[in-house]
């Protein structure tokens, strides 16, 4: 039986250091259903300190991230308000531990959005859609882990950040986008690399959440998932995603 507050525990510990912890997983044997019990736990100890849940993210939702990071399973973490950046505004390097971003599309939903539902359904509840950007640092030793170890430490996420909302009757289903570094392009893709179409990572994670008994609420935010590999940020980036016909969003790194 996995000790879920002490796994808990080392993982809020690195995160608030912040300082990389080996995998729980390389001395311990925990199953999946554990894994997202020990998330439950270290967010709300974030919850604790007086943040609020602000919505779920989705992991592993295009071919590029599974590539990337060896793993080839849907997997989903917890929002909450200190995760939070401005558009255009400071993201304080010193705060994580080996931070990446990733290029992403967001959801505001209008209404609850409860269970198995078909796409449409899912398109109703959307109130706008907005180009974003995932700030993920894992809190594992050199950025490696096991399903596991993912899913335990909230699926790596640190941080978020949302452009100008648009109306969802925009056509999202093939965006192009880029991803910019200090001015030059590092990523090229499109919305359609997340399951063919994002929409679909909305109803995988209605699914989810009804199934963790946290239903999607009105009002909250749903990352669909990194269209692209993630890239290592520095001290001193300007990091910049451009989105067909959403626009711009940005952050500055700050060393
Ligand atoms: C895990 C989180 C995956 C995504 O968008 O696919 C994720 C990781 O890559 O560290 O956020
Ligand atoms: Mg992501």
């Amino acid at each position: 039986m996995a000790d879920i507050q002490a796994f808990a525990k080392i993982l809020d510990d690195a995160a608030t250091g912040p300082k990389a912890v080996a995998q729980l997983s390389h001395a311990n044997q925990y199953s999946i259903a554990d894994a997202y019990a020990i998330q439950k736990d270290l967010v709300g100890r974030r919850l604790g300190r007086g943040a609020h849940r602000v919505g779920m993210k989705m992991g592993f939702t295009s071919r590029a991230k599974m590539v990337q990071m060896g793993l080839f399973d849907m997997i989903w973490g917890r929002l909450a308000s200190d995760m939070v950046l401005e558009d255009g505004g400071p993201m304080p390097f010193a705060k994580y531990v080996h931070p990446r971003v990733e290029p992403e599309i967001a959801f505001l939903l209008k209404r609850d959005l409860v269970g198995r539902i078909t796409p449409v359904e899912a398109l109703a509840a959307v109130e706008a859609i907005a180009p974003a950007m995932e700030i993920i640092d894992s809190r594992y030793d050199n950025f490696k882990f096991a399903l596991n170890d993912v899913i335990a430490d909230n699926s790596s996420s640190s941080g978020f950040v949302t452009g100008a909302w648009h109306s969802p009757a925009i056509d999202f289903a093939n965006l192009g986008l880029l991803l910019n570094l200090n001015g030059a392009p590092k990523q090229i893709g499109s919305t359609a690399a997340i399951l063919g179409h994002p929409l679909r990572s909305l109803v995988a994670a209605a699914r989810f959440a009804e199934q963790a008994g946290e239903p999607l609420k009105a009002g909250w935010i749903v990352m669909a998932g990194g269209a692209t590999a993630a890239e290592a940020l520095a001290p001193g980036q300007y990091v910049e995603l451009e989105m067909q016909h959403l626009g711009r969003v940005a952050f500055i790194v700050q060393g």
